[in-house]
């Protein structure tokens, strides 16, 4: 098999991070968001695990690409059945995570582009603006599946939205997008080039 990223870990606990020796680029958003499928077409392999049933596990999980970088795909909020302000509450892991990772590069913010962004969106994006104000890189996600003008027209709010309001960087992608997904990834290998 010639995979260019590799599994490296899944990391339950602060304890366990593997080493910083390495630039980091986390993908976190709502479950189902795309995460995993933007992970594998930016890095063009197979391996982060995609699935139409959102997962609940709750893990960091860890993967190296080409001995360049690594990508840490997060666990997908606003799925599971405990109480909103349960779920609202980012957890021991990830805000150890998010608080001293030295490593971490930029964090991408998944938003599905026909939903926009949602109170639980906004409620993570606004806990992360106090920790990593600009590693913060929002992703409007599926947007081959606007299909109509009206559609289109929410997408550029929602970016005027993230703009001007959160003062975010952003990007519009699609995964059957080749170009979407070339520009996420000039982005990523820019960034560690300086
Ligand atoms: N049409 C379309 N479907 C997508 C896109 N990105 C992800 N999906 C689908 O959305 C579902 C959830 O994707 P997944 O990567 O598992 O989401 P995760 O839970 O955030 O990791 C899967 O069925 C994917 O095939 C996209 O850009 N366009
Ligand atoms: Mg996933």
């Amino acid at each position: 098999m010639n995979e260019n990223l590799k599994f490296l870990k899944e990391v339950f606990e602060p304890e366990s991070l593997p080493e910083e020796s390495l630039p980091e680029f986390v993908f976190w958003g709502r479950s189902n968001v795309g995460k995993s499928s933007l992970i594998n077409s930016i890095t063009k392999s197979k391996i982060a695990k995609t699935s139409k049933t959102p997962g609940r596990t709750r893990s960091l999980v860890f993967f190296e690409y080409e001995k360049r970088i690594r990508i840490v795909d997060f666990p997908g909020y606003g799925y599971s059945k405990i109480p909103k302000f349960n779920e609202l509450k980012i957890d021991r892991l990830i805000e150890s995570y998010l608080r001293q990772r030295k490593v971490l590069k930029f964090i991408f913010l998944l938003i599905d582009a026909r939903h926009g962004m949602k109170d639980i969106d906004k409620n993570i994006l606004y806990q992360l603006d106090k920790i990593l104000g600009s590693k913060i890189v929002i992703t409007f996600t599926k947007i081959d599946k606007l299909k109509n003008q009206f559609d289109k027209q929410c997408l550029l709010q929602n970016n005027k939205q993230v703009n001007e309001i959160f003062h975010k960087t952003f990007f519009n992608t699609s995964i059957k997008n080749s170009n979407d997904i070339f520009l996420l990834r000039k982005f990523l290998f820019k960034s560690i080039e300086e």
